[in-house]
């Protein structure tokens, strides 16, 4: 069979994860200068079987002059449990927060919907060009806002973290995210890199992140269930939030 041929996931998920994928990925093309980035061997495409399940996990990632790695992942648990994943993980010469968002869904109803601009700067505060940006939006109520964990203390004020209850908030989520990536690609594609003694200072920060982020039990528990604690932990800290190697 050709390559070409073979059905994505992207196809099989539900709308709102195709549409975020697709305004992810043309927010990338339209404003960044976009490189292939190689993720570690056998971590593109994954095959594993949850509960009598099939769990495929299909990766893309980029890179470009601002952007160490930017991953978009797409996973899917036979008929159960569909998966979008994706973390910009800006250069540490540049001070950018780290775009996030998750969105996880099963059997026809997305349960959570979360995206982020995250701050990692010693203040844990967005530059002031993001916050005036940001304050600029429109800020749609959603009718089921849903608690952060602890770890979550990561996150931005800005940070929408919901259950979507009908295809409006669908679209208003979506709308929000898009926003989001349209303001961060924009402000990154003209960011200056900051001096050295800054550099590890964010370096820090993207730490903390990925250490907290490495917490969530709930995203561990699938991918032990599927696929063992070992590989459970290589992949967590190896392709979903792997630490940037120290200048
Ligand atoms: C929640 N993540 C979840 C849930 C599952 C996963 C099953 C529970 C859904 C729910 O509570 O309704 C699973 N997520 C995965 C898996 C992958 C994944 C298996 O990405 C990848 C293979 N998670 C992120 C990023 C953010 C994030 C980038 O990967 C945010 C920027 C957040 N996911 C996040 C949060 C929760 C979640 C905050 C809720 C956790 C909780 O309520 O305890």
């Amino acid at each position: 069979m050709l390559e070409t041929s073979k059905p994505s996931v992207r196809e099989q998920q539900h709308p709102l994860i195709r549409q975020l994928a697709d305004c992810i990925e043309s927010n990338w093309q339209r404003y960044l200068d976009l490189s292939p980035y190689e993720l570690p061997a056998e971590m593109g495409y994954v095959e594993g079987r949850l509960e009598g399940e099939k769990l495929i996990i299909e990766n893309r990632c980029y890179q470009t002059p601002q952007f160490r790695k930017m991953h978009l992942e797409l996973a899917k648990v036979g008929n159960m449990l569909d998966i979008l994943h994706c973390v910009m993980f800006p250069r540490p010469e540049y001070e950018l927060p780290m775009f996030g968002c998750d969105l996880v869904g099963g059997r026809g109803q997305i349960s959570a919907a979360i995206a982020d601009l995250s701050p990692v700067n010693a203040e844990r505060i967005l530059p002031d060009a993001y916050r005036h940006a940001l304050q600029a939006l429109p800020t749609p109520q959603f009718s089921q806002p849903r608690e952060l964990p602890a770890w979550g203390e990561i996150f931005s004020e800005f940070c929408l973290f919901i259950r979507p209850s009908n295809l409006e908030e669908e679209s208003q989520f979506l709308s929000k995210a898009d926003e989001f990536l349209r303001i961060h690609c924009t402000h990154a594609a003209k960011a200056s890199p900051v001096p050295v003694e800054k550099q590890s200072e964010l370096l820090a920060g993207q730490h903390y992140y990925c250490a907290q982020q490495q917490k969530n039990d709930k995203t561990r528990r699938v991918l032990e269930k599927a696929f063992g604690s070992d590989w459970a932990e290589l992949y967590m800290t190896c392709v979903l939030f792997d630490l940037p190697i120290p200048q």
